[in-house]
């Protein structure tokens, strides 16, 4: 298993200030970050990022509101990372996701849900490799 897994920082979190709450929830949880950017992605961006999802009906809202803010993009490190923040994010609608979880307190919709965290660790190596050079990460 990979010690590595990738997030980002959703728009609805910077735009209500919650980005640093949300770092401080990862740090004290144990990931240690690699690497962080702030970014406004781009349209193609968003819909290269999101390919998988590019036949859903919600697709093209996904990439208006991935587009739609600054978001923060982090490369992060702990034992398990993927499964870890598989966990401490919950489920993908907000209203769903178990007490505690970082979508929970931050999230707002299916959509507006605080934060993305890669789904294996394959994912989470593509993932890093779209925002960040190896030489990138410390
Ligand atoms: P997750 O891995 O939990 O982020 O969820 P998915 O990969 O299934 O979905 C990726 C993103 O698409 C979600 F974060 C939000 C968006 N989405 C919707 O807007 N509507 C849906 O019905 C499902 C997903």
């Amino acid at each position: 298993m990979s010690n590595r897994t990738f997030t980002i920082i959703k728009p609805d979190s910077v735009r209500n200030g919650n980005f640093g709450k949300i770092l401080s929830r990862l740090e004290s949880e144990g990931f240690r970050v690699l690497g962080l950017k702030k970014v406004n992605l781009s349209k193609p961006q968003a819909e290269s990022f999101y390919g998988v999802h590019r036949e859903r009906p919600f697709f093209p809202d996904l990439v208006k509101y991935m587009t739609s803010g600054t978001v923060y993009v982090a490369a992060l490190e702990k034992e398990g990372a993927v499964p870890a923040l598989r966990t401490l994010m919950g489920a993908t609608d907000p209203s769903k996701a178990d007490a505690g979880t970082i979508r929970k307190e931050f999230g707002s919709s299916i959509e507006q849900n605080a934060i993305h965290g890669s789904d294996s660790d394959e994912n989470a190596k593509i993932e890093i490799a779209f925002f960040f050079a190896e030489s990138e990460l410390m």
